[in-house]
């Protein structure tokens, strides 16, 4: 087999964002683009040779081509084999448990995400190590300076390989073996809950739709849900896996998944819904009549996890996004065990993962997680939710209710807004930073400011610091508001606004989070400046 030595001239711009390099799927179908960066990751990790990778996608258009080039560029650095989801799907939470049960050198997967698909719209790689986590700063960094130097790529020239069938092929010198995407994913989930207690609850009439909005988990969904834990057929909405997701945007939130938000706020709603984004590792949980904010999902799951075998014995800690809500403080306060405050991005778990000192993790962007994987996976925490309904015989508005009145409740919002001039994001960003000094000073509307940082994180495991992670506004009396950059968008800047306000146990009440947290939203408008900056206050989506 001729391995071709192909002169490459370097992409600028090939910087991997907070999950993986994210861009217009025209962009990675330039001549070399992919090759380049592909390149530059075999590169970063000391090269390819002998070792072994999973490689799979969530089945956007360009999933399947691009599969094509890694497998014969795999072959030409040398790889001894490389493990493929049939059909070239798989999910992202998947991927990270083939990398750590065949104990490979790490995977890539092919997405953009809960950006939408298309040969307009996102496509995305992203590199996970040995652990099955994303690739830490500095292998996104070593990546990121090799794309900028790189002077050839290897690529084989070799007939495509057979994706669709099972089993094993040779490309060269390398094996290639498709995998059933399913089954291994499925044989994990069976050993973490208490599958007999779930057929039981959807025996007994349980109702439940999960929307899989033609992304990826549509198949895992249907075998795990309905044929394996017997709800009834019909179960799992937008079940196919199509290359532009139905033209839909596959982000599990009351915006882009309304039809079913729709339907749990209805008179004919079932017991439970739930939704997954494009590489189900997100998810949204809604139950008749209530929708549950990330933040609250993840309190909730750490003080209701014993109720599943896999945590039975308790839990060693959490860990959450700084934006996220202080909502699971509470609870890690209450029940005796560390909760620790971390950057956004997943990869910012995986060392306290490792070192047995979390186990549960969770983010406002919808993804919650436990130590059984080294990421974020929609389905497990689906699963989770339906083994504590399973246990608990309540409803989901139950639940949290009975939460909220034992922890109290933050109530919380995100704002975000989308395609901004990077200029004038910038702009807003750095004027806020000079003036946090003056801030703790300053009273706007109703609120005065308590205190305001930039968020700096040191990762208690390795010492590693990352600097400017967000920035922080406290308010006297229990609120807080939080600015980032969005790390994950394909076009201009966003700008998310986070916002919390924490109302003590006894003094929850029955009103909006919109209403609670109307305040909060005037004072940071006013002291970022959004108007000056943006030419703007109101956002495109609020979740
Ligand atoms: C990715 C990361 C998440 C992170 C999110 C933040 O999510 O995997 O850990 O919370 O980005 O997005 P942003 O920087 O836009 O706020 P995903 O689901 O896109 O891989």
């Amino acid at each position: 087999m001729k391995i071709q030595k192909i002169v490459s001239t370097p992409i600028s711009g090939q910087k991997p964002g907070t999950s993986g390099l994210r861009k217009k799927t025209r962009i990675f179908m330039q001549p070399g683009y992919l090759e380049n960066f592909i390149q530059s990751v075999f590169n970063a990790i000391g090269g390819a040779e002998n070792k072994t990778f999973v490689v799979g996608g969530d089945g956007r258009f360009f999933n399947q081509q691009a599969i094509q080039v890694i497998l014969k560029m795999a072959a030409a650095n040398g790889a001894a084999k490389v493990i493929v989801g049939q059909s070239g799907i798989l999910s992202t939470p998947a991927v990270s448990h083939l990398i750590r049960l065949n104990e490979t050198n790490g995977g890539l997967i092919l997405s953009a995400s809960h950006n939408p698909g298309g040969i307009d719209e996102d496509f995305g790689v992203k590199f996970n190590g040995e652990n099955g986590g994303p690739a830490s700063e500095s292998v996104t960094e070593e990546i990121y300076r090799n794309t900028k130097n790189i002077r050839e790529y290897l690529i084989v020239e070799a007939n495509d390989a057979d994706l669709g069938r099972l089993g094993v092929q040779q490309l060269g010198e390398m094996i290639v073996e498709i995998i059933d995407p399913v089954s291994d994913y499925l044989q994990l989930m069976r050993t973490l809950f208490d599958f007999d207690c779930i057929r039981a609850l959807f025996a007994s009439g349980f109702t439940m739709r999960f929307d899989a909005m033609h992304a990826v988990t549509g198949p895992y969904a249907r075998a795990i849900l309905e044929q394996e834990l017997g709800a009834e057929g019909g179960t799992v909405l937008n079940g196919e896996p199509l290359a532009d997701f139905g033209g839909g945007h596959p982000d599990p939130n009351p915006v882009w998944a309304k039809p079913l938000v729709d339907l749990m706020m209805g008179d004919d709603a079932p017991d439970f819904g739930a939704a997954s984004d494009g590489d189900g590792d997100r998810n949204m949980i809604v139950g008749r009549g209530i929708y549950v904010t990330p933040s609250d999902s993840l309190a909730v799951l750490a003080a209701n996890a014993h109720l599943a075998p896999a945590y039975a014995g308790g839990l060693s800690g959490v860990a959450r996004s700084m934006p996220t809500s202080a909502a699971c403080d509470r609870v890690a306060e209450k029940l005796g065990f560390p909760c620790f405050e971390t950057p956004t991005g997943w990869k910012f778990f995986g060392n306290l993962l490792d070192a047995g000192q979390v186990t549960l993790c969770g983010e406002e962007s919808a993804g919650t997680g436990s130590s059984h994987v080294r990421e974020k996976d929609g389905l497990w925490a689906v699963l989770l939710w339906l083994n504590i309904l399973a246990r608990r015989q309540q409803s989901v508005a139950d639940i949290v209710d009975q939460h909220w009145r034992e922890f109290g409740r933050n109530y919380y919002s995100r704002h975000d807004y989308e395609a901004v001039p990077v200029e004038a994001a910038n702009r807003l960003m750095d004027n806020v930073i000079k003036t946090l000094p003056d801030l703790p000073s300053r009273i706007s509307g109703e609120l005065a400011v308590s205190k305001a940082d930039e968020f700096s994180y040191q990762d208690p495991v390795d010492g590693s610091i990352s600097r400017h992670q967000g920035i922080r506004i406290l308010f006297e009396g229990g609120a807080r508001a939080v600015l980032r950059l969005s790390g994950t968008g394909t076009e201009g800047a966003t700008v998310r606004l986070y916002m919390e306000q924490y109302i003590a146990s006894d003094e929850v009440r029955d009103v909006s989070a919109a209403q609670v947290l109307r305040p909060v939203r005037s004072a940071v408008l006013e002291l970022a400046e959004f108007q000056l900056c943006l030419g703007r206050t109101e956002a495109d989506v609020i979740t």
